[in-house]
C-alpha cells in the first residue's frame, strides 16, 4: 500500500524467448490488473544472472522484454516499467533479507531443484538465494498483489514468510502480498509433452510458441502438438494434451472450457488445432506489429526507461531507508 492506493508488483526474466505461457500465464493478466492498482513491472535481469548470460544477448533481451510489456498492452505512462539492474534497493534489500531467510527454507524451493539439475555446472550461490531476492523485488514496493503463474506460488509463500518474519521482530513494516494468479492460461503446458509446463529454456522449439512466431510456424507447432488415441474432444484429465489445446483456445478466445467443448462437439483433432492455432495468431499479431514500432522510436523508450527508472528508485528507498533505520544500521547524515 502506498498512501491508500493499492499496488501490485511483476516481473518476468529476460532469458530466452518469451513463450505463449509467459503471456497468457502472466503478461495479460498484468494487463488486465493495470488500472486498479498503482503498478510496478520490472525486468529482473538480476534475476537473469543466476544462470550465464552473454551480455550483448542480455542487453538485447532486456531491451526486448521492456517493448514487449509496452506491446502487450501496459502504459509506460502509468504502469512504472523499469529494469531491475536500475534500482540498487533491490540488491540491498536482497541482502538484508538474506539475513533472515533459513537454508532449510531454501532447500525446500521446487525451481532451485530444477534449475540446480539443468545447470549442474554451475550450482552457484545466487540461483540458491534467488527466492529472496524476489521477495526483495515485491516487498520493496510495499506490493499487495502479485499477479504470477502457478509456478510461482512456492516462492510468493516464502516472500509472505520472510515479510511475516521481519514484521514480528521490527513491527510493521512491509506489507504482506497476496498472490494472484488468473484462471485461463495460468499452467500452458508443453506442446510435445502436456505433463510439462510451456517454458522458455525447453530445448525443442516445438514444444513451446515463442511470441515472436509467425502464423506459419504457430500452425505447424499446434498441428505437431502431442493428443492421444481417444479421438475425442474432452475437457478431463487423462487427456492433459487436448486440455491444454482446449485452455489455450479459452484464454484466447475467453471463451469457457464447456462453450469450447460444445464448439468442438463431434469434431476431430485436427479441427481443433487449426482453431486454437487461429485464436493464438489473432492475439499475437497486433502485438508483434507494436514491438516494431517501438524498435523504431529509440527516443521514446529511452525516456521511459529513464523516469521509470527513477519513480520506482523513489518508492524503493522509501521502504529502504525505513528497513535500515529498524534494523539498526546508522542513519546517514546528509
Ligand atoms: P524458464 O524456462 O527460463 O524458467 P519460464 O518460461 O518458466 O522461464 P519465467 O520467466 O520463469 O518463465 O516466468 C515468467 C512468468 O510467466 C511467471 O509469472 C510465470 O509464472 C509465467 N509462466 C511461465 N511459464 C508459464 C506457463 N507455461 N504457463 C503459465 N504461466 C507461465
Ligand atoms: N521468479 C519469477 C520472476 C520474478 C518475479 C519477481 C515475479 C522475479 N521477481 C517478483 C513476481 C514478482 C519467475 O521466474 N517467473
Amino acid at each position: 500500500m502506498i498512501g491508500d492506493t493499492k499496488v501490485l508488483f511483476s516481473g518476468m526474466q529476460a532469458t530466452g524467448n518469451l513463450t505463449l505461457g509467459n503471456y497468457l500465464g502472466a503478461l495479460k493478466n498484468w494487463v488486465n490488473l493495470s488500472e486498479e492498482y498503482l503498478c510496478f513491472y520490472s525486468v529482473v535481469d538480476m534475476h537473469s544472472i543466476t544462470v550465464r548470460q552473454d551480455p550483448a544477448e542480455l542487453r538485447k533481451r532486456a531491451r526486448n522484454l521492456l517493448h514487449l510489456y509496452i506491446a502487450a498492452g501496459l502504459d509506460p505512462e502509468k504502469a512504472c516499467i523499469y529494469f531491475q539492474s536500475h534500482v540498487s534497493g533491490h540488491a540491498e534489500l536482497a541482502w538484508i533479507l538474506n539475513c533472515f531467510t533459513y537454508m532449510g527454507e531454501l532447500n525446500r524451493m521446487t525451481q532451485f531443484k530444477d534449475k540446480a539439475a539443468k545447470h549442474s555446472d554451475n550450482i552457484n550461490a545466487g540461483l540458491y538465494t534467488y527466492p529472496v531476492l524476489m521477495a526483495a523485488d515485491i516487498l520493496l514496493y510495499q506490493a499487495d498483489v502479485v499477479p504470477v503463474g502457478a509456478d510461482q506460488m512456492q516462492h510468493l509463500e516464502i516472500t509472505r514468510d520472510i515479510a511475516q518474519r521481519f514484521n514480528k521482530i521490527y513491527g510493521d513494516v512491509f506489507t504482506i502480498p497476496e498472490p494472484f494468479v488468473g484462471k485461463a492460461g495460468a499452467r500452458v503446458m508443453s506442446l510435445q509433452n502436456p505433463e510439462k509446463k510451456m517454458s522458455k529454456s525447453d530445448e525443442n522449439p516445438n514444444a513451446s510458441i515463442y511470441l515472436t512466431d509467425d502464423p506459419d510456424t504457430i500452425v505447424r507447432k499446434f498441428k505437431r502438438a502431442v493428443t492421444d488415441s481417444e479421438g475425442v474432444i474432452a475437457y478431463r484429465d487423462e487427456q492433459p494434451g487436448v486440455r491444454n489445446l482446449l485452455d489455450i483456445y479459452c484464454a484466447c478466445t475467453d471463451k469457457t472450457p464447456e462453450e469450447a467443448v460444445k464448439e468442438f462437439a463431434g469434431q476431430g483433432y485436427g479441427t481443433l488445432k487449426a482453431a486454437v492455432a487461429e485464436s493464438v495468431v489473432s492475439v499475437l499479431r497486433p502485438i508483434q506489429d507494436r514491438v516494431k514500432e517501438l524498435e523504431k522510436d529509440k527516443a521514446y523508450i529511452d525516456r521511459i526507461i529513464k523516469e521509470n527508472a527513477e519513480k520506482a528508485e523513489y518508492y524503493a528507498n522509501k521502504t529502504l531507508r525505513k528497513v535500515k533505520h529498524k534494523i539498526g544500521y546508522p542513519d546517514r547524515i546528509r
